[in-house]
Order: structure tokens, then C-alpha cells, then sequence
């Protein structure tokens, strides 16, 4: 039995991978972590653990398998709703639920701790008392800070931790007590390090999404500082494919980088989506910096890649028309996510009104 195309490992986990527990599955990334799970693999079920706060969202669900998917709304800080969702058929936990915003970080951290924090310790204790295989931590590069820029240096797996923003910081403890599970308990964890993820679904809050409807409405772009800060960007499902990897033949304890090679300066970013879009550069605001803004993420992603043999399938093009060509088709998603309290954060955060669509 071939558990998805290219799968290489034992035949015996396919008989026992047969449910995945998946929080945060209502996000960005979550979402499409399960779609890419239903379509490859045919026979497994998964729960879809999530709190549904004003990131998550049911219409990133929509047209799913009922009969191989199904949503609990859930806290993971809440221990009994996740030992009450948690069934001892569990192959893997995959943790994706988090407050993810860095801004919003800035603004009340208070959340974040509750949590990426935690709520990351009650699910690897849920997982040990239900049994759990494995336990994936869905973790980010900016656990290790920031890069000097115009210097040839990349984040590594062996990089110390420096987080710089409360959102980050939370993230870093949230690996701590993932290694802490592994090592004092021996509970089987993979954390995976991923840069700045773009492509269908993604909530507004975050920079090329913004940018991308604001420039749809011809409304300003704000670009905080000079513009120059490097992020490196992959494309989600491109992340998801990598995660999918790290589940099934990823080394317990491990830890994963996953990059695409794509270090970009934000300005470039917004440029290359107005040339696409075919909107004029006037668009672009440059706004107050992000106070702490990290100056560059950059991945060396070598250790996927020669470990679990993964690369990505996206270029940064491709990608970009794929995310455009998605929001332009979806525009009723964008004006749902940009209703009610979106419009206060973003008159919070840029002393502006945002537009409707
Ligand atoms: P997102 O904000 O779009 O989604 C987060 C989801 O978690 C939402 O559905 C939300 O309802 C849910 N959630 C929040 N608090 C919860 C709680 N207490 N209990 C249960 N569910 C809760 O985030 P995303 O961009 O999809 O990111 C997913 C994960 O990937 C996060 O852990 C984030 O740190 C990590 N990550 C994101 C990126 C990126 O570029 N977006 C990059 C690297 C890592
Ligand atoms: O309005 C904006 N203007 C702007 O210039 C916003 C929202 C952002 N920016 C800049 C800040 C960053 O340099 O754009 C870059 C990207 O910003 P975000 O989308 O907020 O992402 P970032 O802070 O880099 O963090 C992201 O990548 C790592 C995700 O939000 C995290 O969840 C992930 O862990």
C-alpha cells in the first residue's frame, strides 16, 4: 500500500496512520495541510481541532469530505475539550493552531502566551495520555531572530534561538517544550522551521495579502521602514508538501528547516505584484517601522532536502499568479474576512479605514 505518491517508508504505518488530530486546521496553512492530506492520502480520517478566532474560518473548510473530515471548535489551552477530541487512534498530532500576527503580538502579547504556549504543553500531554505516534510542531524562523543582510549567512537547524518579537518568543517556548516532551518523556516529535508562507486563504492581517487587496481596491500599500527587510517566501502548499514528508519519515527529535531559496526585500515583493496586477507604484505607502522588525529571514533548507528528499514545486512566479489569480475568483472570502473586526484592527494598526472588498 502506497500512502501517497513518492512515499517510501514501511508499508505497516499504513495500517496504523489511520487518523491525524489537526489544530489550527481552520487557518491559512492548516487549511491547506488538509486538503493536501485528503487528496493524498485516500484512506485516512482527520480531526480538525480549532478555536475558529477571528483568523480561523469556516469557509476554508468548504467542500470537504464529511466522511474523512471532521471540525471540533476547540481550545488547545482548554486540557479537557482536547482529551474529550483526542481518540487513541491517533496516528499524529500536527500543531498549527497559534496567534500568528506578529503586530497583534505587539499590540497584547497576552493571548499569544495562552496559546503558543500553553496550549502547545496540554496537547503534547494529551498526546502522551491518549497514546499519540507522533507529535509535529509547526514552528517558524523567527524563533531565531534576525540575519545581517548583503552578508552570504542563513539560518541552519544548529542556529541559537533569538526571538525578537513577543509572537516569536512565544513560538521559541513552544519548541522548548516540545523538546522537553521528547527528551524527558519520549514522546516522537518533528519541529519544522518555515519562512513566510503566501497563497490562497490567507488572512488579510498579513503583508501580501494586504497588499494584494488593497491594491485590487486601489487603496494605499503601507510598507513599514525603509522597505528593505528580507523575508524568504514559500509558497503553502509547497510548505504543506514538506510537513506531509516530516510526518511520515521525519526523525524523531528532529528538527527541520523548510525554505524555498527566496529571500525577497518587501519592496520588491509589493512591486512585483503591482507589475502583475498592472497597478501603478504610487500605491506604495512607506509607513512607520514595525517597532523590533526583524531585518532578514533566510533558510538554508539542505537538511529536507537530503534528508526526506523534498524541494519545492513552486517557483516564486508561479506562485504568485496561482495566489492572485485565487483572490481575484474569491473576492466574497476577502470581503468576509475584512468585515466586522478586521476593520478596527486596521484602523488600529494604520490610523486608516480599509476598504470593503
Ligand atoms: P492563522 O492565524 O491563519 O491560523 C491559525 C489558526 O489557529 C486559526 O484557524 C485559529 O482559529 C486557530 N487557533 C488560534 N488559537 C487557537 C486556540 N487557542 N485553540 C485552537 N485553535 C486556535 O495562522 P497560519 O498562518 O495558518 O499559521 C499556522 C501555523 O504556522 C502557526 O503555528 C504559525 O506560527 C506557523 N507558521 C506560519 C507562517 C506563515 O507565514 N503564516 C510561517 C511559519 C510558521
Ligand atoms: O502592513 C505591513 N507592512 C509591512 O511592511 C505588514 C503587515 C507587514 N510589513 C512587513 C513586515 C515584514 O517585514 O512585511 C514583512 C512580512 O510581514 P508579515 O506578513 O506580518 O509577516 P512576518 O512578520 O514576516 O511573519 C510571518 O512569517 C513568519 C508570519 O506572520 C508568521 O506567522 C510566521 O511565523
Amino acid at each position: 500500500m502506497t500512502l501517497f505518491k513518492g512515499w517510501e517508508g514501511p508499508d505497516s504505518l499504513a495500517e496504523i496512520m489511520q487518523e491525524i488530530f489537526v489544530t489550527g486546521g481552520a487557518g491559512f496553512i492548516g487549511s491547506a495541510f488538509v486538503r493536501l492530506l485528503l487528496d493524498e492520502i485516500s484512506e485516512l480520517r482527520i480531526r480538525n481541532f480549532d478555536a475558529l478566532t477571528y483568523a480561523g474560518n469556516l469557509d476554508n473548510l468548504e467542500g470537504l469530505d464529511g466522511s474523512r473530515h471532521s471540525f471540533i471548535r476547540g481550545n488547545i489551552a482548554d486540557s479537557e475539550a482536547v482529551l474529550g477530541a483526542l481518540s487513541e487512534n491517533t496516528y499524529a498530532v500536527v500543531n498549527f493552531a497559534a496567534e500568528s500576527h506578529v503586530d497583534r503580538s505587539i499590540a497584547n502579547a497576552a493571548e499569544f502566551l495562552t496559546t503558543n504556549i500553553v496550549g502547545t504543553q496540554v496537547l503534547l500531554d494529551a498526546a502522551r495520555e491518549r497514546g499519540v505516534k507522533r507529535f509535529i510542531q509547526v514552528s517558524t524562523d523567527e524563533v531565531m531572530g534576525s540575519l545581517p543582510e548583503n552578508e552570504d549567512v542563513f539560518f541552519t537547524e544548529k542556529s541559537p534561538f533569538q526571538p525578537n518579537s513577543p509572537y516569536a518568543a512565544s513560538k521559541a517556548a513552544a519548541e522548548h517544550l516540545v523538546r522537553a516532551a521528547h527528551e524527558t518523556f519520549g514522546l516522537d516529535t518533528v519541529v519544522t522551521r518555515c519562512g513566510n508562507n503566501y497563497g490562497p486563504r490567507q488572512f488579510p492581517e498579513k503583508f501580501l495579502p494586504l497588499a494584494l487587496s488593497n491594491a485590487l481596491n486601489d487603496q494605499p500599500i503601507p510598507v513599514y521602514g525603509d522597505g528593505r527587510n528580507v523575508r524568504d517566501w514559500i509558497y503553502v502548499d509547497d510548505h504543506c508538501r514538506a510537513l506531509l514528508l516530516a510526518m511520515e519519515k521525519g526523525r524523531a527529535g528532529a528538527v527541520y528547516n523548510i525554505g524555498a531559496r527566496n529571500e525577497r526585500p518587501n519592496i520588491e515583493v509589493v512591486e512585483s505584484l503591482l507589475k502583475t496586477l498592472g497597478k501603478p507604484k504610487s500605491l506604495i505607502r512607506f509607513v512607520k517601522d514595525r517597532p523590533g522588525h526583524d531585518r532578514r529571514y533566510a533558510l538554508d533548507p539542505s537538511l529536507i532536502e537530503t534528508e526526506l528528499g523534498w524541494r519545492p514545486q513552486e517557483t516564486w512566479e508561479s506562485g504568485l499568479e496561482k495566489t492572485i489569480e485565487w483572490y481575484r475568483q474569491n473576492t466574497q472570502w476577502l470581503e468576509r474576512a475584512k468585515s466586522g473586526a478586521y476593520r478596527d484592527y486596521y484602523r488600529e494598526q494604520y490610523g486608516e479605514e480599509v476598504s470593503a472588498g
